[in-house]
């Protein structure tokens, strides 16, 4: 029996040779190891051995069990340390690499002016609201105390885009909508692009973006002194605290008193240049008391309730900010020219 065990030992350890696989190893192991392999058959003939013989026998067994044993768990080590040896050759990441450069993005340069523009307003109080660009008739018109005649509703000058449906011409809807949802005291702006039936040209563009705003509480409590005084406060913050400012008279549908407003034109500070025409003025926007026909529109009483409304575009402010000449370099995405407006989100070149 004794010479049958060399055998197996001397067979196994053949087999497990240093470039043996992982499955030949596996094949001796369970041939020689398994449970009815070929040590276990060995130890079951182990009645027939004398007694006296038996435990050299087992001390044999187990010696070769263990033996085997140690051979095949270093055999395994060393693959598993080739393999990995094998994979950190090929998959082998060079950390000295420069990085591949990611192209960040700006924000817009009408959108930057539009953002400092809300945040004053939002310094003062003023809540913002988002509305809709595709609208009704009668938000963007007869809520509005447009007559049913006014040229604004013709179709060369507004885009009709069917069933009833328009493209805003004016974010003026957006507030009779927050009206409409909401009661007074209400002090809300509403930005947002607006649509009309203009070329595109230096100084114009079909569709353009525009901040709106009103303030609306029990009567007596807002008056046309608190319009003047927004409206200052915010043209001094934005353009400057030394900026000239005059209100002049005008009419809106939608306003009663109205008024435009006027600042000192940028250039010659309201000396007079040929920017201005020589009147050392600049329109900027315009303005009024909300016509009691608006009030009773988002049914609210004009006996009960009153405030005041304006309105006025944004490329233009951005346009004599910024010191660009012509409008439609706003809206033809060339990378060189957006590029010239970093802000705080974008990064560099
Ligand atoms: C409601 C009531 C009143 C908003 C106003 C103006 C005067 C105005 C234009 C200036 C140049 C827009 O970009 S522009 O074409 N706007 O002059 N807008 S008062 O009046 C409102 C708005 C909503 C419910």
């Amino acid at each position: 029996m004794k010479e049958q065990l060399e055998e197996i030992r001397r067979r196994a350890l053949d087999e497990l040779t240093d470039g043996a696989s992982d499955q030949q190893i596996e094949a001796v192991r369970v041939r020689v190891l398994g449970r009815s392999g070929e040590l276990t058959e060995v130890m079951r003939g182990m009645r027939e051995v004398p007694q006296a013989e038996r435990p050299a026998i087992g001390q044999l067994v187990n010696q070769i069990k263990r033996e085997l044993e140690e051979r095949i768990e270093a055999l395994k080590l060393r693959l598993r340390q080739g393999a990995l040896e094998r994979s950190l050759a090929e998959a082998r990441l060079d950390v000295t690499l420069p990085g591949a450069r990611v192209p960040r993005g700006r924000i817009h340069p009408v959108t930057q002016i539009l953002e400092r523009m809300l945040d004053i307003f939002v310094s003062m109080g003023f809540e913002v609201a988002m509305t809709r660009d595709v609208e009704d008739d009668f938000h963007n018109f007869e809520a509005l105390n447009f007559p049913p005649d006014h040229p604004a509703r013709e179709m060369q000058d507004t885009f009709l885009v069917g069933g009833g449906l328009l493209l805003r011409s004016h974010t003026s809807n957006g507030q009779i909508r927050v009206m409409e949802e909401r009661k007074p005291p209400l002090a809300v702006v509403c930005p947002g692009r607006c649509y009309r039936r203009d070329e595109l040209s230096v100084r114009a563009s079909p569709m353009f973006t525009q901040i709106e705003g009103f303030m609306v509480d029990r009567v007596g409590r807002i008056t046309m002194g608190h319009l003047k005084g927004v409206l200052i406060e915010f043209l001094r913050a934005f353009y400057g605290p030394e900026t000239g400012v005059r209100f002049r008279s005008s009419y809106f549908p939608f306003t009663e008193p109205s008024a435009e407003v006027d600042i000192h034109c940028l250039l010659c500070k309201g000396a007079g240049c040929r920017v201005c025409k020589h009147t050392g003025w600049t329109e900027i926007l315009g303005c009024g008391m909300i016509h009691p026909n608006v009030l009773r529109a988002v049914k609210l009483d004009p006996e009960e309730f009153q405030g005041f409304a304006f309105g006025f575009g944004v490329e233009r402010p951005a346009l004599l900010k910024l010191g660009v000449d012509d409008m439609r370099l706003f809206f033809e995405n060339d990378l060189r020219f957006l590029a010239q407006f970093p802000s705080l989100a974008g990064g560099a070149a």
